[in-house]
Parts: structure tokens; C-alpha cells; sequence
């Protein structure tokens, strides 16, 4: 799609000789990698990075970007991913592509985190996205019923008739919120309760949202 393939695009632009990168996961970091892939084929770009899904580690590697085991990374210089839904305060909700976790941890050892949008994922408030809640398997009813205390309806995300299991053996729960009146609280709070191993706000993480229109116009936040 046109609008997320040019905000990729102008993240990429970002991306400088020697760099250690994180690359993120959905459908316009595709067109990240997929930038960052030519770069390293056309120009000789001497960059070493590190995926957020077993699917864009693959992808990376088909295009022939080269790859560094976490064991060799301290701090990333830069990530560049997505969001499912962003708002004014650069507060976002992710975790639709089922990634969360991973893209929490290479967020979190980066100095600067790029995301890239287009304009349906521009929000007043966070929260008509059903917020991603990733969960380990044992107990999971009684972590869903403790969801639902918090003011949600939470669905255990399936993939057909098996229930989704992430990277990382666990379940999600997508919690419909509606509207989430303070992201860092309701961060903190689902974080609080046993059973939950993070959840999709990324709060005073992102440090630029890029977002690109179907009239081929670019804006940042
Ligand atoms: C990841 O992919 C996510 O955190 C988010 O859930 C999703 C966005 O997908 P897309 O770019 O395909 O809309 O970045």
C-alpha cells in the first residue's frame, strides 16, 4: 500500500553507515526492510541488524541484510516499526501482528524509535484498537477474568479453530477498551497482574512517527 511503503521509505532514509538496527514487524516494516534490503544490495550500506518476528528475520535474510546475534548488541541505534494505533502524546498501541513482546525488547535497547504509519492509525485516543495483551499459557482463564476486572472485554486471539500462540509460546488477549483515558496507568496495571507478560502500550517509547496519505504526502509526529 502506497501510503505505508512512503513513510518506510522516508524512515529509512534514517539509517546510516554502521549502524546496529532494529527491524520491526507487520505490513509496513515490510517496505522498511524491503528499503533497508535495496540499500544494502545497491549501495553497499554497512549496517548489522536484529528482528522483531521469526517472519522479518526471514525476510532480512532473503534480502540479504546482514544479521547480529543479541548476545553482540548493547544498544540499537535505531528501530524502525509499526503501530496499529498512534496518538498526538507519540503514545502507542501495537501488537495486532501478534510481535509485541519482541518489539517491546528491541524498542527498549534502542536510542531511537522510528515508527511508520499511515494515516488510519492517527488517533485523538488510544483504545478503539483492541489493545494486545500477551499472556503465558498456564492459568490463562483466570488472567483473562483478571482482564476483564480492569473494565475490558478481552478475546483469546485464535488462528483458525487453535488459539494463537506468539513467537514466544504465549497467548494473546485483544482487550477492547474503547477508550483508554490514561495509557501509562492502564500500562503499569496490566503489567501488575501475574500471568501478564507485557502488553501492547508503548509508552515514552517512540521517538518520531512518520506518517505517510494515499495523496503521496508525508507528516511526522
Ligand atoms: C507491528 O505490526 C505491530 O506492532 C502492529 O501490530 C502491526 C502494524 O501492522 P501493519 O503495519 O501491518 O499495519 O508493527
Amino acid at each position: 500500500m502506497e501510503s505505508k511503503r512512503i513513510a518506510a521509505e522516508q524512515a529509512v532514509e534514517l539509517v546510516k553507515e554502521g549502524m546496529k538496527v532494529g527491524l520491526g514487524t507487520g505490513s509496513t516494516a515490510y517496505w522498511a526492510i524491503q528499503a533497508i534490503g535495496r540499500r544494502v544490495k545497491e549501495e553497499g550500506l554497512n549496517i548489522q541488524a536484529v528482528a522483531t518476528s521469526v517472519q522479518s528475520e526471514q525476510l532480512a535474510k532473503e534480502l540479504g541484510i546482514p544479521m547480529m546475534s543479541f548476545a553482540d548488541v548493547d544498544v540499537l541505534d535505531l528501530t524502525i516499526d509499526g503501530a496499529d494505533e498512534v496518538d498526538s502524546g507519540l503514545h502507542l498501541i501495537k501488537g495486532g501482528g501478534g510481535a509485541l513482546l519482541r518489539e517491546k525488547i528491541v524498542a527498549a535497547a534502542s536510542k531511537q524509535l522510528i515508527i511508520i504509519v499511515d494515516e488510519s492509525k492517527v488517533v485523538n485516543q488510544l483504545g478503539k484498537f483492541p489493545l494486545p495483551v500477551e499472556i503465558v499459557p498456564f492459568a490463562f482463564e483466570l488472567t483473562v477474568k483478571k482482564l476483564r476486572n480492569l473494565g475490558c472485554e478481552p478475546k483469546l486471539r485464535k488462528n483458525g479453530e487453535e488459539l494463537f500462540v506468539t513467537d514466544n509460546g504465549n497467548y494473546i488477549a485483544d482487550c477492547e477498551f474503547a477508550a483508554i483515558a490514561d495509557p501509562a496507568a492502564l500500562h503499569d496495571e496490566l503489567n501488575g497482574i501475574p500471568g501478564v507478560v507485557d502488553n501492547g502500550l508503548f509508552i515514552h517509547m517512540a521517538n518520531l512517527v512518520i506518517v505517510g496519505s494515499a495523496d503521496g504526502s508525508i507528516r511526522s509526529i
